[in-house]
Parts: C-alpha cells; sequence; structure tokens
C-alpha cells in the first residue's frame, strides 16, 4: 500500500522531479546559428574565468562546485535554479520594447490546460481551502484602449501554506489553478485564496547554496498569471502584495513596482479584493 503524503512532506527532489518533466514536455524551438552560439559560449565561459581569477579560487573550490552542479541535476533542480536567479534577466531583455504591462518571470510551476472558467468565477480549491479570501478583478485591453473581449486569464499559485499543486504530495490536480476567459468587454474577477511566501526547499542543491552563502530563500506572496488574447502577445506576469514580507527581497528579483497590488477590504469578514488591468501588445 502506498502512503498518503501531506504537501508538507513535499521533498526538494519530488518537486525538482516534477519540474524537470513538466519542462521537458515544453516544445522547445530553438535555431540559433553556429555563430551565435559560438558567440554567446565564448563569452559565458571568459565570465566566469574572470571570476575564477578574480577570486583565486582553488581546487578545492572547483571539486565543491563540481559536487554541486552534479546534485543540482540529482535533486531536478535546474528549472529551480535557473529560474530563480537567471531568467529575470532574460525577461528583461525579451519584454524591453514592450508598451503593454509589465510582465515577469514564469518560474518552475507553471501547468498548462488549467480548467476553464467563466468571466467571474472562483478557483478550483478543497474544501476549506486555508487562506484569507481575495478576488482579483480588472480588464485586458489592447495598447490603444479597445478591450479583447474574451480574453484568456490563466492563474496558478501555492496556497496558503506556500506549496504549488502538482509539485507537493497530497493536493488536488488543479488546486489554485484555473483559466479564466473574460467577457465581452475584457472583464474579469477571479475569487481565490491570497497564498503565502514561497521558500526555496531546504534539502535540495539550491537551498545548500543558500545556507552556505548566508541568503534569504524566500519569495514574496504572489500570483502568476498568463494572459492572452487572439493577434496580441501573451504576457506573463507575476503580482505582489504591498507591504508584504519579502516584497523588498526577493531571492528571484522578480518584484517590479508597477506589480504590487494594493488589496481593499471587503464584506465583514476577512476578505480581501484587488485590482489589475493589464493592457497588451498587439503581435
Ligand atoms: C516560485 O514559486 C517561483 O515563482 C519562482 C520564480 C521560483 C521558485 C518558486
Ligand atoms: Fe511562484
Amino acid at each position: 500500500m502506498t502512503e498518503q503524503l501531506t504537501e508538507q512532506e513535499a521533498t526538494a527532489a519530488a518537486s525538482g522531479a516534477a519540474a524537470t518533466a513538466r519542462f521537458r514536455q515544453k516544445n522547445l524551438q530553438v535555431n540559433a546559428s553556429q555563430e551565435r552560439v559560438n558567440a554567446i559560449a565564448t563569452d559565458a565561459l571568459q565570465a566566469l574565468h574572470e571570476v575564477i581569477r578574480k577570486h583565486k579560487v582553488t581546487y578545492s573550490e572547483y571539486d565543491a562546485l563540481k559536487a554541486w552542479l552534479i546534485q543540482v541535476g540529482e535533486d531536478g533542480e535546474w528549472p529551480l535554479f535557473l529560474d530563480v536567479w537567471i531568467e529575470h534577466v532574460v525577461e528583461q531583455v525579451a519584454n524591453e520594447n514592450r508598451k503593454g504591462s509589465a510582465g515577469s518571470i514564469e518560474g518552475p510551476y507553471y501547468v498548462p490546460g488549467a480548467p476553464e472558467l467563466p468571466s467571474e468565477c472562483t478557483l478550483p480549491m478543497r474544501e476549506d481551502e486555508p487562506g484569507t479570501p481575495l478576488a482579483l478583478y480588472g480588464r485586458v485591453t489592447s495598447v490603444d484602449g479597445e478591450p479583447l473581449p474574451h480574453a484568456k486569464v490563466e492563474i496558478w499559485h501555492a496556497d496558503d501554506l506556500g506549496y504549488y499543486s502538482q509539485y507537493a504530495p497530497g493536493l488536488p490536480e488543479w488546486n489554485l489553478r484555473g483559466t479564466c476567459i473574460a467577457d465581452e468587454e475584457g472583464r474579469y474577477k477571479i475569487h481565490t485564496i491570497k497564498p503565502a511566501p514561497y521558500e526555496i526547499p531546504k534539502d535540495g542543491a539550491c537551498g545548500k547554496l543558500i545556507a552556505a552563502a548566508g541568503w534569504s530563500a524566500w519569495r514574496p506572496a504572489h500570483l502568476h498569471l498568463k494572459v492572452s488574447a487572439p493577434g496580441h502577445q501573451l504576457i506573463t506576469v507575476q503580482l505582489y502584495f504591498d507591504g508584504e514580507d519579502y516584497v523588498d527581497n526577493d531571492i528571484a528579483s522578480a518584484v517590479k513596482p508597477e506589480l504590487i497590488l494594493k488589496p481593499t477590504p471587503v464584506g465583514d469578514g476577512d476578505g480581501l479584493e484587488a485590482h489589475k488591468d493589464f493592457v497588451l501588445d498587439p503581435e
């Protein structure tokens, strides 16, 4: 009999293996010329050589690096490592000419094909899903101000303990993941719960680096979204919560001022609502 694990029993290696398997399902399309591979790989290696000279890196440190890199692969943490420490610069370069809303990094935990939901919807969640109720609402328009009817607002986020469905055990498959289809005027309203901050797993290679370097292991609480409409460029974005822990100290360097929500209390309970419009560039 297999035992039912709970989300708190998540391991770095299991979540890493899931992220690695998911990444392998992606349709990779790379067609870099030999010239470009040569230019980028040469510069990347030279940058590393400079670090070794600057810090007089020793043989024992070189061996520690080798062992650590091997462990990153064994733990399946290449997606986590790259998305935490590298992706924000790729995102910056990719979107520098965009006129519409700012984007942010995707991270390792997106799953395509989440259930489609109407323009006002509640994300799939457990009965008594812990966490503060949160409604996120707004409008999707083009850069010329025209609403984008039936725009797609995909959303995924961690739960109140900081775990993502499909990457931690014991959670329903599509928990806190959905594809909201905006109305005729591009309006959407998503009812969910506020996620907890995310801590990089301590028991994997990335956690080892963080501990050895004395860094903070945290990302601020965040919502992930992909917003798209026909004839427009999809944007991948994250939203944060004003004044909350780690907003000013994100290990993934993915916070931008325009992505910080200012939620307001709603009703007489403990619920919150937050407004966010998205402006998409034409293709
Ligand atoms: C996350 O939840 C995340 O969004 C990123 C970018 C990296 C690690 C965990
Ligand atoms: Fe995340």
